[in-house]
């Protein structure tokens, strides 16, 4: 089964994905978004989206957010490294699946924050992947499109959610896929994305770990990472691709089919791009802060086909990567995983 599902990952790139991800230099028509990029599960980068909203020029100020926004209570993500949803080091040793301590706190406090965030203290990211920018920021929603019109048209329908990201190069986030077409357009900064099909699937290493918290203890400064009780398993991706040098060698050696398999897709998304992230993708995104010190970024969830393509998706994770490894590679169903009451969470 080895080769035939490394034949999978070279066929997509032979016959649809090419090398690069393609750029646009102006919004496609509804007509060709739809032919070109989501019925082909395409990624594209495309320029000159956003020129039109105001926050392009407004939020690098953060004066003009900390006025806009100064009676607003927003969610703010704390973790000590910069990693939250992401496998991280239990405090027995064991690996788990660490969520970031989440606290609501007025904006001018919160954007504070993040800029001072510092790695081994406390490194904030204001996010919250629920509708937040419709909710706890529609002070300043009319500073962007409330939707994405070309997508609206193709996709058939307005974004289920809309989401907005604050963060500084300390916040990182690690390799999963969602079900949901994205549309991620950055507002000032930069975003970098590697990215891979859901065909490579098996490249990411995805196993269960058991789902933790962080608590941020004020006084001290301090952070506890706690397992959940009762126990709840989250299936995860296990790959770091940036590992440190020290890791580096190990690495890949326990996960050769990620560091030796094609590339990941690589963009970096600038102030006034939008990213189209197919449904399904995997993704890792990292940032680069613009002039107010942090990389500002608003993403439109559209609801995604649940179509025959999934259903191959879904098929495909289920079979088993055989090969003399020890490590076997974790394969599942996802309606699996709701029927065992895991989180309902994908990885
Ligand atoms: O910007 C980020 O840090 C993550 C974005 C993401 O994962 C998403 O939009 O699905």
């Amino acid at each position: 089964m080895a080769n035939q599902i490394e034949n999978l990952w070279r066929e997509v790139r032979e016959l649809s994905l090419g090398t690069e991800i393609d750029h646009l230099a102006s919004p496609p028509s509804p007509v060709q978004f739809l032919r070109d990029y989501v019925s082909q599960s395409k990624p594209c980068v495309i320029s000159n989206a956003i020129a039109h909203w105001p926050a392009l020029k407004l939020w690098s100020d953060p004066a003009y957010l900390t006025g806009a926004l100064s009676n607003d209570l927003v969610s703010l993500h704390l973790t000590p490294n910069g990693c939250a949803d992401a496998v991280s080091q239990g405090s027995t040793g064991d690996l788990c699946f660490a969520s970031a301590h989440v606290e609501k706190v007025p904006f001018p406090e919160a954007l504070q924050a993040v800029r001072s965030s510092s790695k081994g203290k406390s490194v904030a990211y204001l996010q919250q992947q629920n509708d937040c920018f419709r909710t706890e920021y529609s002070t300043v929603a009319s500073d962007c499109d409330g939707d994405i019109s070309w997508a609206t048209e193709a996709l058939g329908c307005s974004p289920e959610a809309v989401n907005l990201w604050i963060g500084t190069d300390l916040s990182v986030t690690s390799f999963h896929k969602d079900h949901y077409e994205n549309l991620y357009a950055v507002v000032s900064g930069e975003k970098h994305f590697l990215l891979l099909p859901p065909t490579d699937v098996h490249r990411l290493y995805v196993r269960r770990y058991p789902a933790a918290n962080y608590s941020y203890y004020r006084d001290s400064e301090a952070f506890k990472l706690e397992l959940e009780q009762p126990v709840r398993h989250v299936p995860w991706c296990s790959v770091d691709p940036y590992p440190s040098p020290e890791r580096e060698a190990s690495e890949r050696l326990i996960y050769p089919l990620f560091f030796e398999g094609p590339m990941p897709f690589h963009c970096t998304v600038k102030a006034g791009e939008i990213l189209y992230l197919p449904s399904m993708w995997f993704h890792h995104v990292s940032q680069t802060p613009g002039d107010g010190g942090y990389t500002i970024a608003v993403n439109y969830w559209y609801d995604m086909q649940f179509d025959i393509k999934y259903a191959y998706f879904n098929f495909l994770q289920s079979v088993s990567y055989e090969s003399s490894s020890l490590n076997p590679i974790l394969s599942w169903r996802e309606d699996e995983d709701s029927e065992s009451g895991d989180a309902d969470m994908s990885p």
